[in-house]
């Protein structure tokens, strides 16, 4: 049954129908699915196969635009129910997030804020956008353990380094943690922008996150 489901997950994003997407998620929240595995196992596997069409050129950029507005809608009415079965509630640590400046991606890294929160982690998210001195002003604010960077381009890549660069000219690196993600990003660049942590998805950035807040 949950097969089945997880299909018609993936094809309502193909299909940009965000009503469909929001309907099977509350099917599966009634159903007793786990949240997480509707996303990675549903409507991942169809943005997946959007985007993928997209970079052949057998999709253009409204079929783009609809299946990230549908799997935006999908994950937003799955995150409270995320968020409910999140067990842990003891304090772990301050995470400020942002998707870096220049990148307008979000679905990926209010995913990896809504499991940081689930976990126990304080976020402050500042959405998308960001620029490299809002997140250290905001990291100063809170007094925060992590900077947490989703970055989804190759040609926004960059800020993540451009703010592990500021950190360390305020001597804050260390005592404020980097932990960067987002589909370009591989383990080559998080070593060579010294990056202390990294994960390929939202459960890892949990368990980076840990990591990092007992070394
Ligand atoms: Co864009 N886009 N997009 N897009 N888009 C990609 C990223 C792309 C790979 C598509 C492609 O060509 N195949 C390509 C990037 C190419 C590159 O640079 N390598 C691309 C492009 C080119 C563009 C535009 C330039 C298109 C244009 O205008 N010509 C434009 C850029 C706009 C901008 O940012 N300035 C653009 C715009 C958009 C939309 C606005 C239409 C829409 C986003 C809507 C939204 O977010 N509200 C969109 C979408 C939907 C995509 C794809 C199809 C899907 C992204 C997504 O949401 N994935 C994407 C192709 C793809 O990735 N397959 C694509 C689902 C999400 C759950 O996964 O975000 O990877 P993801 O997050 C994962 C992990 O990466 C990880 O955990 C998450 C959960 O598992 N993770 C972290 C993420 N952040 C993390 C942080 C961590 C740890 C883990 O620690 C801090």
């Amino acid at each position: 049954m949950s097969e089945e489901l997880f299909r018609k997950m993936a094809q309502s994003i193909i299909d940009g129908d965000s009503e469909v997407a929001v309907e099977l998620a509350s099917q599966a929240i009634i159903a007793g699915i786990d949240p997480l595995n509707a996303i990675t196992q549903g409507y991942v596997v169809g943005v997946t196969q959007v985007g993928e069409a997209f970079s052949c050129g057998d999709a253009f950029l409204p079929e783009l635009v609809m299946a990230g507005e549908a799997m935006k809608a999908a994950v937003s009415t799955l995150e409270p129910e995320m968020a409910r079965r999140g067990s842990q509630r003891q304090m772990l640590g301050r995470v400020v997030l942002a998707t870096v400046e220049g990148d307008i991606h979000e679905i990926g890294k209010s995913l990896v804020g809504t499991m940081l929160g689930a976990s126990g982690f304080e976020v402050f998210d500042l959405g998308v956008d960001v620029s490299s001195s809002k997140i250290i002003m905001k990291a100063r604010e809170v007094n925060a353990d992590i900077i947490a960077m989703s970055a989804l381009l190759t040609t926004t890549m960059v800020k993540q380094k451009e703010v592990i660069e500021m950190l360390e000219k305020e001597n804050l690196h260390g005592k404020i943690k980097v932990m960067v993600g987002g589909a370009p990003v591989t383990r080559d660049w998080v070593q060579k922008i010294g990056a202390d942590g990294y994960s390929e998805d939202a459960i890892g950035a949990v368990n980076a996150a840990r990591k990092l807040m007992s070394s």
